[in-house]
């Protein structure tokens, strides 16, 4: 696969700022996005919600960061560092969702600097990861500040109450999240395991644009959803258009999919590792 520009060495390479949970286990959350930012030639800058105590068999509870210090790590970073993009994944709660929307406005950053959120509501073993509280002030404070929202298919669910089961409810669902005010919507379609295509659908108000691949028959795909929403923050903060960048993020975790491990008793994760051996 094409892969995205390299800084020369001694210069400034592009920035990235993920907001997003610390996986003990290494495979999913802020570690996932700082692994691809970091194997994409882009520097990570990190804003952390919440610390999640888990293994591959499940997460067994999290410690939320109060809120001043989510704020506070955003503007130190957003100010002195600066940034191309960013992304959200695990936000744990109402008051954390609030904190990053107000800095994300108070610091002149909307509309002006690609804003991908990844919904986070769950692990893959379906432990919870955000309060149920939280869902309306993601839909009415975070959703509105964002370039992309990632939804897999049971975000969908929670988020505007619809199951895809086809390509026209994918297409009713991505209105139906257009809705609630992001620039783009992408529906991913991995959840759908009846189907042996992984079809995300991209969406702006306008078009539709489908991002095939062939399903990778695996088991191991812890951090597949965080993987994807960072490759394509990356190619944002490059300048791609946002079809583009989603393509870009689609092959990205789709080789990284191929790559996965197996770790512990459980899930093993998607591994970006394989760009080591190019
Ligand atoms: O893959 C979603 C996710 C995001 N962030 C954290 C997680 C998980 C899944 O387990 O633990 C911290």
């Amino acid at each position: 696969m094409k892969l995205l520009p390299l800084t020369p060495a001694g210069q400034t390479p592009v920035r990235v700022l993920t907001i997003a949970g610390s996986d003990s286990g290494g495979w999913a959350g802020l570690q996932a996005d700082m692994r691809t930012f970091a194997l994409l030639g882009v520097h990570s800058l990190v804003a952390v919600t919440a610390v999640t105590v888990q293994n591959s068999l499940g997460v067994r509870g999290f410690h939320e960061i109060p809120t001043d210090i989510v704020a506070g790590q955003i503007e130190a970073v957003a100010t002195d560092i600066g940034i191309q993009a960013a992304k959200t994944g695990m936000l744990a709660s109402s008051e954390i969702i609030e904190a990053v929307a107000d800095s994300w406005r108070g610091l002149g950053l909307a509309g002006r600097v690609p804003f991908v959120v990844d919904p986070v509501c769950a692990s893959m073993h379906g432990d919870p990861l955000l309060h149920p509280s939280a869902l309306e002030t993601m839909r009415r404070q975070l959703f509105p500040l964002a370039s992309l929202v990632t939804p897999n298919l049971d975000e969908v669910r929670l988020l505007v109450g619809i199951d895809v089961i086809d390509t026209a409810t994918q297409r009713d669902a991505a209105r139906a999240l257009h809705d609630l005010g992001p620039k783009w919507t992408l529906v991913k379609g991995g959840h759908l395991r009846t189907s042996a295509q992984s079809a995300d659908l991209l969406y702006d108000g306008q078009e539709f644009h489908s991002f095939d691949a062939l399903r990778v028959d695996t088991r191991h795909d812890h951090g597949a959803g965080d993987t994807l929403a960072a490759a394509t923050a990356c190619a944002l903060a490059h300048g791609y258009s946002m079809p583009d960048a989603v393509a870009f993020g689609k092959a990205w975790v789709t080789e990284c999919l191929r790559s996965a491990y197996p770790i512990g008793d459980g899930l093993g994760p998607v591994s970006a590792l394989f760009r080591l051996q190019m």
